[in-house]
């Protein structure tokens, strides 16, 4: 007999004040686009507190499909969405994210969206630096190309222009006036042309960019304090992975902000006593886009399975991701890395068809059988894993809309990377679309 239907829809199901954080517990891409846009409905506010545009969230609703790289997925509900200042944030893709929403008939308004004032500004500057960059090294990162971490080299060495400066005219003149040169010249040493990023060909531009945006400006952390103090709800979106946290993932393969949950709180400026719950979002197989470490990567038909069946490419740049079986003790280093509460697995249904299904439980390194993953990356490069192996099933899972209805071993490959991680699976989805989704 059919369990009763459970979809989760997010609305009205928190009785008190929450500030959730979410993060992606892999390499980036578990889905949380979609899991940010279901919770929505029972936030006040959504906030990006890391990352740039280099991020790709896939929100689908209904037939629609929306790609998003800098507005927080909470977008398409009632929440009110913010840009923290610990972003990158390229207002050329903010401009066109912005019109590309308008044209779907979501109206933006500055009501809706806020972008804090120190929130550092992605320059041509920057992504030019990033592709000579990457042409030049020996060992590629495979970087998204968008500029992100020389962005982020700027605002450590404080040479950045913030959206504070980008909204008054005068300011950003002399902060382009004390840095286009600098720029100019850091070009040339790389062998690129310089002549794209002349002070003249950038005033202009970014005072034009700067007047569309002016009227979004927030302060972010006194926002979300405030909707705290008043019992309001907080959700805070993260983007890339755990595994790609500038600190603690897998160096030099990273990507250039820390990804994890505690960099929420100092990104947002939040103290961590506000924290109620941290949301792990985790793909029941795992993928990687960009070079590094993927110890239990599958070149042949399981791999193949997944890549295809789960239409892994990447939603900024279109490049194929590889894809592998799950790899535990990298689960492991992130419930440590973020200390989740829960957890929502996505995309089971991509497993129906692959039998056995393999859980990567320990790696083999120099002999010796761990459980958790070499704190180097190249030792980490050197693990081969050790498989445990469950079950397959058959069964088209993409309409199950309870966990009674799981077919008995998925329902055991659940409950085994539930044990093995040891945090409860709150949620589980089926699909790229809203429905798609239950609580177990
Ligand atoms: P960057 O551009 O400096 O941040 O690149 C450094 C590394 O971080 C990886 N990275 C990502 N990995 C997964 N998903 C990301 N977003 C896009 C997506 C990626 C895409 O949603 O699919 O479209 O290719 C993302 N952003 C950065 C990157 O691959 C490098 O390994
Ligand atoms: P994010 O970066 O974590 O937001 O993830 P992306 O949007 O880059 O990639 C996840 C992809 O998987 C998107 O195309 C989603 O529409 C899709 N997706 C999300 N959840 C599921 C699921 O449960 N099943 C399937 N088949 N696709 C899903
Ligand atoms: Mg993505």
């Amino acid at each position: 007999m059919a369990s009763q239907t459970k979809h989760y829809y997010g609305y009205n199901t928190i009785l008190s004040t929450m500030f959730t954080i979410i993060t992606g517990a892999q390499f980036g891409d578990e889905g949380k686009g979609k899991v940010v846009d279901l919770m929505a409905g029972d936030y006040d506010i959504v906030a990006r507190f890391q990352g740039g545009d280099n991020a790709g969230h896939t929100v689908k609703v209904k037939d629609e499909i929306y790609k998003l790289h800098l507005i927080p997925s909470g977008f398409l509900l009632d929440s009110r969405v913010l840009i923290g200042p610990g972003t990158v944030l390229n207002p050329e893709v903010m401009v066109e994210e912005i019109r590309m929403l308008e044209e779907a008939g979501v109206k933006v308004s500055a009501e809706k969206l806020g972008i804090d004032g120190k929130t550092s500004i992605i320059m041509p500057y920057h992504i030019e630096l990033d592709g000579l960059r990457e042409a030049t090294r020996s060992e590629k990162i495979g970087t998204t190309k968008r500029g992100i971490g020389f962005a982020y080299i700027d605002k450590i060495a404080r040479d950045e222009v913030n959206f504070s400066d980008l909204i008054d005219e005068k300011r950003l003149q002399q902060r382009l006036s004390n840095l286009a040169s600098q720029k100019e010249g850091e070009i040339k040493a790389m062998g690129g042309d310089p002549s794209i990023v002349t002070e003249s060909s950038l005033v202009d531009r970014y005072i034009s960019l700067g007047r569309e945006l002016a009227p979004y400006l927030a302060d972010v952390s006194y926002e979300i304090n405030t909707a705290l103090d008043e019992g309001k709800n907080v959700l805070a979106e993260g983007a890339q992975g755990s595994h790609l946290d500038v600190i603690h993932g897998t160096q030099k393969f990273v990507t250039s902000s820390s990804t994890i949950a505690g960099s929420a709180c100092a990104n947002l400026g939040v103290g961590p006593t506000r924290v109620n719950e941290v949301l792990a979002i985790v793909k029941s197989y795992i993928t990687r886009v960009g070079a590094g470490p993927l110890p239990t990567e599958q070149e042949g038909d399981a791999g193949q399975h997944l890549h295809d069946v789960g239409h892994e490419f990447g939603t900024t740049t279109g490049r194929s991701r590889r894809c592998g079986w799950f790899d535990m003790p990298l689960a492991k280093k992130s419930v440590y890395l973020n200390g989740y509460t829960s957890l929502a697995l996505t995309k089971l249904d991509v497993l129906t068809g692959l039998d056995p299904v393999k859980i990567g439980v320990g790696y083999e390194l120099d002999g010796n059988v761990i459980d958790y993953p070499p704190e180097d990356t190249s030792k980490l490069a050197r693990c081969v894993p050790v498989y445990e192996d469950m079950e397959g099933w058959d069964t088209d899972l993409t309409s199950v809309s309870g966990y009674e209805d799981l077919p008995k071993k998925a329902r055991k490959y659940v409950e085994r990377l539930e044990e093995l991680m040891g945090i409860p699976v709150k949620y589980i989805s089926v699909g790229p679309g809203r429905e798609q989704t239950f609580m177990k």
